[in-house]
């Protein structure tokens, strides 16, 4: 009869799930679970910041379509590890936190690290509990995994009290929980199916929106066949990218095109049916915010999402489909092989003509070498330098913006950036969580310079792990977003807290042992990424860019539309400033 502990029997829970890595930052709470990982070979990644333990847990969910697991140390781990798990809550991504805690004989005795950790979890949770038994570690841990998959997903906690994980137990002691996962999964009956394919069929300008829920319940397959046998353009938010490849007419990052006046120009209107597979309303279709809504009134909007309280959050839906997107694209395709579906080619044209539009680097920008670098020139480089098994990781607010408008997409979880929380610092963690997950794959991040101060130590971790990932640092020596907004909201003598400096982010990297390159010319790009990729290390391309650019502003002086939160003036550039490095500039 074996004698084992609560620390064994979680990693033996966990590894009977499939998982073979965790994102970790030690404590002596966790000693057994540590312990336990050197037992079973487990890849232990240890970070230098709780946050980012939660991020690369987030992040290898969101590359591999599995959860992720984080590991932190009562108190303190817990609290760093909040903003990691409600960034992955607010974009319904499954993970797994592992909380340590204090011994429960201690309860509310003032031990160290204590405090209502479950209570903190529970509103950025679908599940949150503690174990108060080693025994019931499977049978929690079965419970929480089911919680993390099921329906829509998302982030679930547990907490071990160090008592708990050392008590000694008979291994004959234990029940297993080994078969949680139900067979099926839910579909729409089939008079809805048949109705939503009706409205499809007579469709002149559909679209298909896409949302994590495509990518979690694995319908990439069906999404690309599907979109091929109706011709329906394919429009993914950054969760769904790449489902559908955006080297073809059919796939597209982000759903903003539809709105463009570009495209309801060419194309005699905007789309007149949408079909959200797993995507909800909210800011990133327009439906909250100051942006522009993207589902127009007088489109019949078709709803698939497996939660039925998601439909119809922010307007009419005319036909909701409560169901799984892949089974219900399984059934829409039955029932699209016997449909003819009217031409929607001067449709899919605009949109692929908008696109390359978008994407095109203007003649002077190409040619133009003098420093500061346009980010146009950055991002387009740096788009047309990967091949499509790459990885691509945006990070920042101008920056990601900058990126999302130049990525072409090839297959999913090969995007990754901001979601819901909008939170900044995901960058190198979710880099180097695709790392772990795809190793032969380029991963590259960019990073706003303000973003990446957020998670910088984590370039030790890539060292020591030896992940070599790729951080081009955007630096236009500030937290650009802010400071364009509040130049447009203040004027240009009213900036605050927004300024930063030519910092030299490589040399700071240099010290943790990574390859680094300085770029102040556009034609230092290549050659850059080239030897960053070379160097077999992790790497930081520090590249100074132009502070006055902000794609808002650029996008709407190249399709000739004022924006509609920046005056005219700030697009100009109105104001003088003395910048650091730069001198006096005119932003
Ligand atoms: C964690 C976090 N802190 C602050 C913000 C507010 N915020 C949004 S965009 C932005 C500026 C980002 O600057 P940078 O990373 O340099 O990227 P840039 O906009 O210059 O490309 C800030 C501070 C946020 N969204 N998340």
């Amino acid at each position: 009869m074996a004698i084992i502990n609560g620390g064994e029997l979680l990693i033996r829970a966990l590894e009977h799930r499939g998982v073979r890595e965790v994102f970790a930052l030690s404590g002596g709470h966790l000693d057994p679970i540590f312990q336990a990982c050197l037992d079973h070979d487990f890849r232990l990644v240890d970070t230098r910041h709780e946050q980012a333990a939660a991020h690369m847990a987030d992040g290898f969910a969101r590359t591999t379509g599995n959860p992720g697991v984080a590991i932190v140390t009562a108190g303190p781990g817990v609290t760093d590890a909040v903003t990691g798990v409600a960034n992955a809550f607010m974009d319904a991504i499954p993970m797994i936190c592992i909380g340590g805690r204090s011994p429960l004989r201690d309860e509310d005795k003032l031990p160290l690290q204590n405090l209502d950790q479950v209570a903190l979890m529970k509103p950025i949770t679908k599940y949150a509990r503690t174990v108060f038994h080693p025994e019931r570690i499977p049978e929690y841990l079965a419970t929480a995994y089911r919680h993390a998959v099921s329906g829509r997903p998302g982030p679930v906690f547990l907490d071990i009290p160090i008592d708990v994980l050392h008590t000694p137990i008979e291994e004959s002691d234990v029940p297993t929980f080994h078969e949680i996962a139900p067979a099926g999964r839910p579909v729409a009956e089939a008079t809805a199916i048949e109705l939503a394919l009706d409205v499809l069929a007579n469709a002149q300008r559909p679209a298909i929106f896409a949302g994590g829920g495509a990518w979690f319940s694995g319908a990439e397959d069906a999404l690309r066949e599907f979109a091929e046998l109706t011709r329906i353009p394919v429009l993914a938010n950054s969760k769904a990218r790449g489902l559908v490849s955006e080297r073809t007419p059919l796939g597209y990052g982000g759903f903003t095109l539809v709105g463009s006046p570009a495209v309801q120009a060419a194309a005699g209107g905007g789309p007149d049916v949408i079909l959200m597979l797993g995507a909800r309303a909210g800011m990133f279709t327009g439906s909250s915010g100051e942006r522009q809504e993207l589902i127009p009134d007088d489109a019949t909007v078709i709803q698939v999402d497996v939660e039925a309280e998601e439909i119809g959050r922010t307007r009419d839906v005319q036909i909701g489909l409560v169901g799984d997107v892949r089974e219900t694209l399984r059934s829409l395709i039955v029932g699209a092989r016997s449909r003819s579906f009217a031409d929607h080619e001067r449709w899919i044209d605009a949109l692929a003509a908008a696109r390359d539009e978008a994407r095109r680097v203007p003649d002077d920008v190409q040619t133009d070498d003098a420093a500061p670098i346009h980010q146009v020139r950055l991002t387009n480089e740096i788009a047309e330098f990967l091949d499509g098994d790459s990885i691509i990781v945006a990070d920042g607010g101008d920056t990601s913006g900058w990126m999302g408008g130049q990525a072409l997409v090839e297959g999913g979880g090969r995007w990754m950036s901001h979601g819901y929380l909008g939170c900044l610092g995901v960058g190198i963690p979710f880099a180097l969580a695709a790392k772990v997950a795809h190793p032969d794959r380029r991963v590259l991040t960019i990073i706003g310079d303000g973003s990446v101060g957020l998670n910088f130590a984590e370039f030790d971790t890539a060292v020591r792990h030896d992940l070599p990932i790729v951080v081009v640092v955007n630096n236009d020596e500030g937290w650009g977003m802010v400071r364009h907004g509040q130049i447009s909201k203040y004027g240009g003598d009213r900036t605050a807290g927004v300024e930063l400096g030519a910092t030299r982010y490589d040399l700071a990297a240099a010290g943790f042992g990574a390859h680094t390159e300085f770029v102040e010319h556009a034609s230092e790009i290549r050659p850059a990424l080239e030897r960053a990729f070379a160097s077999g290390k992790p790497a930081c391309i520090n590249v100074l860019s132009d502070p006055t650019l902000s794609p808002r502003a650029y996008r709407a002086q190249q399709s000739q539309v004022t924006p509609r939160e920046e005056p005219a003036e700030v697009a100009a550039g109105n104001r003088e400033v003395e910048l650091p490095y730069y001198g006096r500039r005119r932003l």
